[in-house]
């Protein structure tokens, strides 16, 4: 078995003048959408844009938790969809994903808080996807080193358990995808920024980076982070505010955790990775901020909530700390599609806090919509023009952690 060519998971490329299809942003959206249009559609002469190195910006930050538990029919749709297509992808890729289905506990500490987790597992059962409340009993079990007593200001009353949630290595997600497009002659660009997008005749006609000049039939912003910024140098206003979210990883410690715990009321999620580290993700910060540095006062916030549901961990060394980038729409739901306002710009942005688990979904659909002019029911709902036609898809009740 061929893992590596010539030693290397993708190659470099000199800049050509043109492409079918310029995607700004090799994150795993961007990556993505470019490996099911080779894949699916035969489109393979494209440019994915990186201003950084793979994996620099909001794939590489996550806390790379899975999960299709959401609030809104079309949420719970389409991040299904996308689960499923995680579960197939280490094969498919022949790259192991290490993806744990470990389960996902959301605890509901308050009446308000359980009754949201209620309407949550209805909404999931209907619509077939596994997710039920249980009380501590159950969630003690399930997590024995979880305080369920009645010591902490906010007890556990009940979860929302979702056993197909669970967690998978973001990088080799990342690397896995940009493996596959490397294979299908899709190239892959890092380092390469875009600083301008030429518009004539409502069609974006050059993408200008710090490396050159570029045509390309359709271009895609696939950024997080920098979705609002891209799509202004096209001349499109997006409803979009970006806040940096933080989250931390201890030193190793011994196998104690093998589901992912969030609460929403304490605004903390926690994980152990393979490698025995905790893996502690907080709210995003109250202000805006394109800065990815962590913060003294987060850090304070991730620990002391942690240690609120596992006291045992008040000893335990943060190893690192971080920041990526959040863009926010006013519905918590994405941005996919064509945009108004040019024939050949499509967006798929405005993922807030959701935007890793949702890659192969996004990708897989906004490619269908690129190649054959087909929007999926799966994506039909964050079309663009909702916020103009007031058909906001409200997710925020869905959110790990309480915005
Ligand atoms: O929605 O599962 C989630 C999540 C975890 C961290 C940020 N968002």
């Amino acid at each position: 078995m061929q893992l590596f060519r010539n030693n290397r998971m993708w190659g470099t490329h000199d800049l050509k003048s043109s492409y079918d299809v310029v995607i700004i942003g090799a994150g795993v959206h961007g990556l993505a959408t470019a490996y099911y249009l080779g894949k699916l559609f035969g489109v393979r002469k494209i440019a994915l844009l990186e201003k950084g190195y793979l994996g620099y910006g909001a794939s590489g930050r996550n806390t790379a938790i899975l999960r299709s538990n959401y609030r809104t029919p079309e949420g719970i749709k389409f991040y299904n969809a996308a689960l499923k297509l995680y579960e197939g992808l280490s094969s498919e890729l022949n790259w192991n994903l290490l993806f744990t289905q470990c389960g996902h506990l959301t605890l509901g500490h308050t009446d308000t808080a359980v009754t949201g987790l209620r309407v949550r597992a209805e909404m999931n059962q209907l619509l077939g996807v596994n997710s039920r409340i249980i009380f501590p009993a159950e969630i003690q079990e399930l997590v024995p080193h979880l305080d369920c007593s009645d010591r902490p200001r906010y007890p556990v009353m009940a979860a929302l358990y979702h056993p197909p949630g669970g967690i998978i290595r973001h990088d080799a997600v990342v690397w896995g995808l940009a493996r596959a497009c490397d294979r299908m002659g899709i190239e892959i660009h890092p380092k390469t920024e875009v600083t301008d997008i030429q518009v004539s005749r409502r069609r974006a006609e050059q993408v200008i980076t710090n490396r050159g000049q570029i045509s390309a039939d359709v271009i895609i912003n696939a950024t997080a982070g920098w979705a609002s910024t891209i799509a202004k140098m096209a001349g499109v206003a997006m409803p979009i505010v970006s806040h940096p979210l933080q989250a931390c990883v201890t030193e190793p410690l011994k196998p104690f955790l093998d589901t992912v715990i969030v609460s929403a009321s304490l605004h903390v999620y926690v994980n152990q990775t393979g490698r025995g580290e905790l893996v502690i993700g907080s709210e995003i910060d109250p202000y805006q901020s394109y800065s990815m540095k962590g913060t003294l006062p987060t850090l304070e916030q991730m620990a002391s909530s942690s240690v609120q549901l596992f006291p045992q961990l008040h000893n335990i060394r943060v190893l690192r700390q971080w920041a990526g980038i959040c863009d926010m729409t006013p519905d918590f739901a994405p941005i996919i599609g064509l945009c108004d306002e040019l024939e050949n710009f499509y967006i798929d942005v405005g993922w807030g806090t959701y935007g890793f688990k949702a890659a192969p979904a996004a990708g897989r659909y906004l490619a269908e919509l690129v190649a054959t002019g087909n929007t999926s029911a799966i994506i039909a709902p964050f079309s663009p023009d909702r916020f103009r036609r007031g058909r906001l898809v409200g997710e925020k009740a869905a959110a790990a952690v309480s915005h």
